[in-house]
């Protein structure tokens, strides 16, 4: 783009924008909840401040005096039914109670501050997700105090299952990052992580049966460079790469996770993507002399597992053990992407499948995955598959996750299965790019803003209110081919995770996106970062990829994180830190016949850059 530098006005504009106020009328949650009312005042939390519960063991009340410590607050818990509870004896105090009446709405709370005191009622899950909601109003003041605003709210989730996925095969996560990925779930009010331990390119969860899952599945020679359809379709680093979680390891998660009422979904892939487990043992594939070996670039491959007996009895050996690991009630089994070609060339499955009176090899993954479906049952475990487990017959009572696009949610829901509904399109996968700007780093293509992912409906239209029940909820995906590290996982998911968080969270009726993007999400983007988490810093307020066309220009901004610095320049030259920044509104005249391209970068206090924003105001009158 060539857009010359000539002579323009610039007058800033003395009359300062009026600034919200840090806490608007909804108090800035993340999720917005189902009733808040602002009142004025405020709590002012002080090293007098009693906390007190009538049940000192809840895992929320637990959380919370765990923060205050961490914190440095320094609080202790007394038990209210050690006091006398005069109004005098309870001014200055914060409880925490069980007196909560869920009357159909379950894991709901209700919170009241007011200047003397604040009370959090809440069961269980939703005592805990009273205590996040407290957490996010905490304003701290010097050390050893803080405000909470003062106000009334009612809440309760629109959905029983709100989940985000974490693809740790295709790259590894370590077990402190997959702790701080449940802590951010946990902060938003998600309960379900759907951990995909196991694909082509690394089996990631030790089995004791078989050594050699992790032993030989664990590891690759060397991974792909760049994207798999790039021009570089031949280049791989030549580093080996790795990494699994041993049991205790997994034990050690799982319980981390129960402690924020995170139920952890495994998913154990099959009969696809299953490259690793054939590297580690041949003979549970077609051609057990091809010389498998784990996979070290991307796609889908034809390798799969082959349906004999000893194959299921290996399988079940393996969810055995996963089942003694994990107390959630869902085993994910995968089921996508299984191409037949294996099967189709294998003299044993057509057999079977001229045995088993099967019309194709669809109906041999539907075989395939029933089977398996039959014994996890067995052992009290509903299964979870991607919808291509539709095809050739669903299995009895399977859940389905709905990813190619809604069509699989709504076959499934009106065939009376549970579904999760997860598609591309609805801004739900994290793999995704988050805007149309080069500066994006290396992903797989795709477009989903935050507003995108805001603004879908997870209950298909064409669902009656009777089949809609079926859709017991939403997940995000955040699958890893090109996301290596920690700093970009989080970057990946953040801000999105939150606009997930309230589609799963708030009822339809709570949300507004521009609320959400103006309001709410600058504060907590601010409360990320200061917990140590990466984000992508999202375009400053106001801005817009639209040319402008015209001769003055009032240009008007806020900033997407609170306490962030918008930069700007109006020469063509790329913004940093060096440049001027943002404090009013700019009034900008173009003479006639010109353009310039109005460019920021905002910078967070943690020292995080935006990608470059560009805006054209053209008054050339072409
Ligand atoms: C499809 S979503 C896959 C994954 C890939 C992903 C990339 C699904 C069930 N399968 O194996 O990682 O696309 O976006």
């Amino acid at each position: 783009m060539k857009y010359l530098l000539f002579s323009l006005c610039i007058l800033l504009g003395f009359q300062s924008i009026a600034q919200d106020e840090p806490f608007l009328s909804d108090m800035g949650i993340i999720p917005a909840p189902v009733s808040v009312k602002r009142a004025k005042g405020e709590f002012k939390l002080t090293p007098e401040t009693f906390i007190l519960s009538d049940a000192t063991t809840e895992r929320g009340v637990k959380f919370f005096m765990e923060f205050l410590t961490k914190a440095g607050y320094g609080h202790r818990l007394t038990d209210i039914h050690n006091i006398d509870k005069s109004p005098a004896s309870l001014k200055n105090s914060i409880t925490l109670s069980i007196n909560y009446k869920e009357e159909g709405k379950p894991d709901g709370y209700e919170i009241l501050i007011t200047e003397d005191r604040v009370i959090l009622n809440g069961k269980g899950a939703g005592l805990f997700y009273g205590v996040q909601t407290l957490m996010q109003l905490l304003k701290p003041g010097k050390p050893g105090f803080a405000t909470l605003p003062c106000g009334t709210i009612k809440d309760y989730p629109r959905f029983g299952y709100r989940g985000m996925h974490l693809d740790v095969s295709r790259h590894f996560f370590d077990v402190a990052f997959i702790k701080k990925y449940i802590d951010v779930l946990a902060a938003y009010k998600l309960n379900y992580f759907h951990w995909h331990l196991t694909d082509d390119q690394g089996w990631r969860i030790e089995i004791k049966k078989y050594p050699n899952l992790t032993a030989v599945g664990s590891k690759r020679a060397q991974t792909k460079v760049g994207r798999m359809d790039g021009k570089d379709a031949d280049l791989y680093d030549n580093t080996p790469y790795g990494g699994f979680y041993t049991q205790e390891e997994v034990k050690d998660i799982v319980a981390y996770a129960q402690d924020r009422y995170v139920n952890i979904i495994p998913e154990i892939e099959m009969p696809g993507h299953c490259l690793a487990a054939l590297a580690a043992y041949p003979d549970l594939g077609c051609e057990p002399d091809k010389g498998y070996k784990v996979g070290e670039g991307w796609g889908v491959s034809t390798d799969v597992y082959c349906p004999t007996d000893h194959t299921f009895e290996v399988l079940q050996d393996i969810l055995r053990e996963v089942v003694d690991l994990f107390p959630c009630k869902y085993v994910h089994i995968g089921g996508d992407e299984c191409p037949k070609d294996a099967w189709k060339k294998s003299q044993f499955c057509q057999n079977l499948i001229r045995e088993q009176r099967m019309r194709d090899e669809n109906e041999l993954q539907s075989y395939f995955i029933a089977r398996i479906e039959k014994y996890l049952n067995l052992h009290n475990r509903v299964i979870i598959g991607w919808d291509e487990i539709l095809e050739g017959g669903v299995a009895p009572n399977a859940t389905i996750m709905s990813w190619r696009g809604e069509a699989g949610g709504v076959a499934a829901a009106q065939l009376n299965h549970d579904v999760i509904m997860t598609p591309g399109e609805f801004g739900l996968y994290f793999d995704h790019a988050q805007s149309k700007s080069q500066q994006e780093p290396l992903n797989i293509g795709g477009y989903a803003p935050t507003a995108k992912t805001y603004n879908c409906d997870p209950i298909p239209s064409k669902l009656s209110s009777e089949q809609a029940k079926h859709v017991i909820g939403v997940q995000a995906n955040l699958w890893t081919e090109y996301i290596a590290t920690p700093e970009k996982a989080e970057y990946m998911l953040l801000p999105r995770m939150l606009a997930l968080a309230e589609v799963a969270w708030s009822p339809t009726a709570a949300k507004n996106y521009r609320d959400f993007s103006e309001n709410r999400l600058p504060h907590n983007l601010h409360l990320l970062e200061q917990k140590g988490y990466n984000f992508r810093v999202p375009e400053p307020i106001g801005m817009d990829d639209s040319m402008k066309r015209g001769g003055n220009f009032r240009i008007e901004l806020k900033t997407p994180v609170e306490g962030a610095r918008i930069h700007y320049t109006i020469d063509g030259y790329t913004p940093s830190e060096n440049d001027l920044y943002y404090k009013d509104a700019l009034r900008i005249r173009i003479p006639e016949d010109k353009a310039i391209d109005f460019q920021t970068i905002t910078i967070t206090p943690g020292g995080k850059r935006s990608v470059v924003k560009h805006e054209i105001l053209d008054n050339s009158g072409k």
